[in-house]
């Protein structure tokens, strides 16, 4: 059964660098994320198991990795009308080439998604982590109601200024609404919620970025092409002259847009009991099947990692991190805190006959090295003896063929670092 209701739209990523350079060379929501998924699968698993089955993702350029994923991961049956298809933004004699932002970029879409027949608009953001019944969020929508429904979560101070902050009448409906305030900007906008979030502080209500829009309102609320943002002035304009609901929701959610959370992210998933559970055979995250080798891993002692499949491991150790896909990990080496996005490919023999007659560091991680709050990007080349001691220590800088943000360093996707290297 298709919901022939909803059309989710992913919002797939603007210019922006915030998760540069993961970024640099591929678009968003095919960054990998947990050793093995994109993050494209997050908002799209939340989908399927929604029964909600036909999706656009709007990015901003169209990388041959996304097309290839959702090409070979998302395949429906031929007489369904499920789909998921990529918009990237493209130049037109209209058009400037980038989608504006937000809003901009489902404008520039609206000719496609006219295409198909629906009620319900749901916009979900491509950042995200989190597990969500849409089915539960589009019910209340109708049955308050309203023309625009907006996902809600409470929020610490701290990490209110990051989001749009709401406050709701009796009805749950959208009274006042605020982009991103400043600190000082924040008093007076507390909310009332459960006594579990006041006690862990959490006291203002925050938008999760996930939109339900009635269709018709949402082509009337498109068709002023000075608004380029939901966040900046479609939300904070509709609520004074449409009914939008505050749809409240108290799971695990984490916006994951840039280098330190998306790093967070990963790295609790390797926690006792993470907050984001992968392993619900119910709401899986759903992802490309591979055909590869169980990983073979001698000599290692292994502490709270995940470890996914074609992986030869010879380490020392390894502590609190996740070793993604073809990961090749040498003699003697310490891996800690760090994610390790993984390879495309194998080198056979001769290719490693080659680099090493060449003096070239094979892929993967060499022998006798030490990293440390590090994200190695996929295929790079860590040669024997390197020491990456990420932490607090270091300031933020951009390198070649690396950068630091907020400690956490990240070795650019195919870069070489050379024996011997230390940071
Ligand atoms: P942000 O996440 O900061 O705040 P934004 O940068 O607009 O808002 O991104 C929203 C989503 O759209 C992200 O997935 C992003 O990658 C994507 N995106 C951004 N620009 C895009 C573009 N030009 N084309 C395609 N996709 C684009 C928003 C809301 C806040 C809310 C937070 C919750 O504005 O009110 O609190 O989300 O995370
Ligand atoms: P990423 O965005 O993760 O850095 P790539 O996307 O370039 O990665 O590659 C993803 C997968 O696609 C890998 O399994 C790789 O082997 C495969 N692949 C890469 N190039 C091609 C190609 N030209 N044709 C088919 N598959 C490819």
């Amino acid at each position: 059964m298709i919901n022939k209701k909803v059309l989710a739209i992913i919002l797939g990523g603007g210019q922006g660098t915030r998760l540069s350079p993961l970024t640099d060379q591929r678009s968003k929501p095919a960054v990998s994320i947990a050793g093995k998924y994109r993050l494209v699968d997050i908002p799209i698993s939340n989908c399927i198991h929604c029964d909600i089955k036909r999706m656009f993702v709007l990015t901003q350029f169209n990388s041959a990795s996304l097309n290839r994923h959702i090409k070979n991961t998302y395949v429906f049956s031929t007489f369904s009308d499920a789909f998921v298809d990529i918009l990237a933004a493209e130049q037109t004699p209209d058009n400037k080439t980038w989608y504006q932002g937000t809003a901009d970029a489902v404008r520039q879409s609206m000719y496609q998604l006219l295409n198909h027949e629906f009620e319900y608009a749901l916009i979900l953001s491509g950042d995200q982590l989190y597990k969500m019944d849409f089915n539960e969020m589009i019910d209340a929508h109708v049955n308050k109601g309203a023309d625009i429904s907006i996902a809600t979560i409470p929020v610490k101070s701290k990490e209110a200024t990051q989001f749009g902050i709401l406050k709701t009448d009796e009805h749950s409906f959208i009274s006042s609404f605020i982009e991103k305030p400043s600190l000082e900007k924040l008093s007076g906008w507390e909310s009332e919620v459960s006594l579990e979030m006041q006690k862990e502080e959490r006291n203002y209500l925050a938008s999760m970025g996930i939109y339900i829009f009635n269709k018709q309102l949402l082509i009337d609320t498109l068709s002023n092409t000075d608004t380029i943002d939901f966040g900046k002035e479609i939300i904070p304009q509709s609520i004074t002259k449409n009914k939008v609901l505050a749809y409240q929701y108290e799971g695990y959610w984490t916006d994951i847009g840039n280098v330190p959370a998306f790093f967070e992210a990963n790295i609790s998933l390797t926690d006792d009991v993470p907050k984001f559970d992968l392993f619900n055979k119910n709401n899986s995250v759903l992802t490309r099947p591979r055909i590869l080798p169980p990983s073979k891993i001698s000599g290692t002692r292994l502490d709270k990692s995940m470890i996914a499949e074609g992986c030869i491991i010879n380490a020392k150790e390894i502590e609190r991190s996740v070793i993604g896909i073809r990961s090749r990990i040498g003699k003697d080496t310490s891996i800690k805190n760090t994610y390790m996005i993984g390879a495309n490919s194998y080198q056979d023999m001769q290719e490693l006959d080659k680099d090493y007659e060449e003096g070239i560091p094979s892929i993967g991680v060499g022998d006798r090295c030490y990293i440390n709050n590090t994200i190695l990007d996929k295929d790079v080349r860590i040669g024997n003896d390197v020491v990456i001691n990420g932490g607090a220590h270091l300031e933020d800088t951009e390198q070649d063929v690396y950068v630091i943000r907020e400690g956490v360093v990240v070795i650019k996707k195919g870069t070489v670092i050379p024996d011997g290297f230390k940071l």
